[in-house]
């Protein structure tokens, strides 16, 4: 194993200790103990290789390398830090790791960058704790404003503001960015899919991202006596949720393309064995390569809810995120796929099924991603592993990349 390899192995292994749920995969909710435990590893990683660290009024983290030409926009290169519950030590913090070792090189071999590099670290981008999603990426470039940041709340009703000072994040800070000052930027992710290791090939040039939207629905009934109360008097709020839960998967089915709509999150009160439920909140999670296909989920989703809108049941739609399907930058995925033939490192195009911050960021600059094969496909899971040899290969592509970008 080389140096670079053993690096980034030890970096992700030690950013995957902070976890809430240790020996059940990574649980590392944003403005959690454990954000802030990953938070200061990760800018004391960037101090370590000479990086200007600092955090913007979100909780986002930066490290900078100076470039030669003075207040030239930077290229950011980096991912989130945030997980899903009990989900994978790679997904996320294998793009940080990336973007500091791509620092490393260029420390290593003496080269100044024109333009600067910032290695970032996001927040948020699972919305496990805050809903929807790619929060850090949308709140950074505007895409969230300062008032809609402010007004997120938890699942226990704390403020994003509040858990911020409560892990001592300063929200007075700067927030949205100018996109002047961004000139590119690069993410490594874990493909999180079947493709690469089934084609045996280390790394997917990622050409589009799919389009997402993401609703939280809640069904008002009415509380009561599990043993009094006779069948034809009830307003249940479980049984009208499951009623439109159960018939998700054929509204996705039914546009194909690979369209999916899942719901991951269902929450009963008060969640009584011998109470009829009066209150059920789940989510709803619809993605498709082509809007028309969302949009349509979208129009049946609200006609199925309408139907089950009956006396003694409100059902209320609350739409979290939406993000149309976004396509990499051209010229850099040709810079990306000419670099790969360079090193001789085999590639191959490749979409991507899951959302990403790129896709953010792909709103305000110029945008390139980079996959490595997920071990059986499988990621949002304990289980999620990918070969520090395949991310290691991505950072020399990178590298080759940015020096291109950055005209070293
Ligand atoms: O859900 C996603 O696609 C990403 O992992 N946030
Ligand atoms: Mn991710
Ligand atoms: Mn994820
Ligand atoms: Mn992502």
């Amino acid at each position: 194993m080389n140096n670079l390899q053993a690096r980034i192995e030890e970096q992700i292994d030690n950013i995957s200790k902070f976890t809430a749920t240790p020996d059940q995969g990574t649980t590392r909710l944003t403005y959690s103990k454990e954000d802030k435990q990953a938070r200061e590893y990760i800018k004391n990683k960037m101090m370590e290789y000479g990086l200007q660290v600092r955090e913007d009024g979100f909780g986002n983290i930066f490290g900078k390398l100076e470039g030669t030409i003075k207040d030239a926009p930077s290229i950011l290169i980096g991912s989130h830090f945030d997980s899903v519950p009990n989900g994978g030590s790679f997904d996320g913090p294998a793009g940080v790791v990336a973007g500091l070792e791509v620092v490393a090189l260029f420390n290593e071999n003496n080269l100044k960058p024109k333009y600067p590099l910032e290695v970032i670290a996001l927040i948020e981008e699972e919305g496990s704790r805050f809903g929807g999603g790619l929060m850090g990426s949308r709140a950074m470039t505007g895409l969230l404003s300062e008032e809609d940041f402010k007004n997120l709340i938890d699942h226990n009703g704390v403020s994003t503001l509040e858990a911020m000072k409560e892990i001592g994040l300063d929200s007075s800070l700067s927030k949205k960015r100018d996109p002047e000052t961004i000139k590119a930027y690069l993410e490594l992710h874990i493909e999180q899919g079947p493709i690469l290791e089934a084609k045996k090939i280390p790394i997917g040039v990622v050409e589009t991202i799919v389009g997402l939207t993401q609703f939280e629905i809640t069904v008002d009934g009415r509380a009561g006596h599990a043993g009094t109360t006779p069948m034809d008097h009830r307003s249940d709020a479980l049984v009208t949720a499951a009623q439109i839960i159960a018939e998700i998967p054929s509204l996705a089915k039914e546009e194909g393309e690979g369209t999916v709509a899942t719901t991951g999150k269902l929450n009963v009160f008060p969640n009584g064995s011998n109470v009829i439920p009066s209150k059920t909140v789940f989510t709803v999670d619809i993605r498709s390569g082509k809007e028309k296909h969302i949009q349509n989920v979208i129009r049946k989703l609200n006609q199925l809810v309408n139907f089950h809108n009956k006396e003694g049941i409100k059902i209320t739609v609350s739409q979290q995120l939406y993000m149309e399907p976004k396509a990499m930058n051209r010229d850099i995925i040709s810079l990306l796929k000419k670099r790969s033939s360079t090193l001789d490192i085999p590639y191959c195009s490749i979409n991507s099924g899951a959302g990403h911050d790129a896709m953010v960021l792909a709103e305000v600059t110029d945008v390139g991603m980079l996959f490595v094969p997920s071990k059986g496909g499988v990621s949002h899971t304990p289980e999620e592993w990918s070969d520090s040899l395949d991310i290691a290969k991505a950072v020399e592509i990178l590298f080759e990349t940015v020096k291109k970008l950055t005209e070293v």
